[in-house]
């Protein structure tokens, strides 16, 4: 007997992209809190024809196959302009945050943004995260407020808080990956 399933759940098994083997989501991770973000979004996307995953940042320290060099912007917005859906993620208030303004200003296929809003006592990077959320024109900037953490996880050591909320965002940029995809989240 032939077993008739459903095109999006065959899709899903075949781990196709929604118009067939080429992926059409890019993710682009912007400075060292991006990097980090994108470092975890690559475990569970393993080889997976889902999204391509770019990497922009001053310091290479792990082997990517898109890293680029702030210097090499205008190569990466020329690699991105093809995609689809682009997804950017950084920390806010950084030079990786003014790169992630920057790229909103130049590309027309920007879906939303993933981003942390610094901890109060990062004074000069709270005034240009606020700075940076302001002159951005995109309708989906989902923000992390890094200070909750305070009060989520007040005995946590920093860095493991920062491993969580990478995690977090990381959940949320994989549903968006599966929603464009037309797959249903198996994760
Ligand atoms: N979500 C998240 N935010 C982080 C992490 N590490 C740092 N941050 C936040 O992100 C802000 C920017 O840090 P980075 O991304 O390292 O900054 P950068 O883009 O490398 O640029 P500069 O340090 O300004 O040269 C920090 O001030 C923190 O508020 C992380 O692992 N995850
Ligand atoms: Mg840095």
């Amino acid at each position: 007997m032939v077993r008739l399933v459903r095109w999006n759940d065959l899709r899903g098994e075949l781990n196709l992209a929604a118009d067939g083997l080429k992926t059409r989501i890019a993710v682009v991770g912007l400075g060292g809190a991006g990097t980090s973000i994108v470092m975890v979004l690559n475990r569970y996307l393993e080889d997976k024809n889902l999204a391509d995953v770019f990497v922009i940042n001053s310091e290479k320290y792990t082997e990517f196959k898109r890293f680029y060099f702030y210097h090499q912007l205008e190569d990466v917005i020329e690699s991105l302009k093809p995609y689809r859906y682009v997804l950017l993620t950084a920390g806010l208030g950084s030079t990786g945050g003014d790169l992630l303004v920057g790229l909103t200003k130049r590309l027309s296929n920007i879906k939303s943004i993933f981003v942390s809003f610094p901890f109060s006592v990062e004074d000069s990077r709270v005034k240009r995260a606020v700075e940076q959320l302001n002159s951005m024109d995109v309708s989906e900037i989902h923000v992390v407020n890094l200070n909750f953490l305070l009060q989520r996880m007040p005995n946590m050591p920093i860095i493991a808080a920062l491993e969580i909320v990478n995690e977090e965002i990381v959940a949320k940029i994989l549903d968006e990956i599966f929603e464009y995809s037309n797959i249903k989240n198996p994760i």
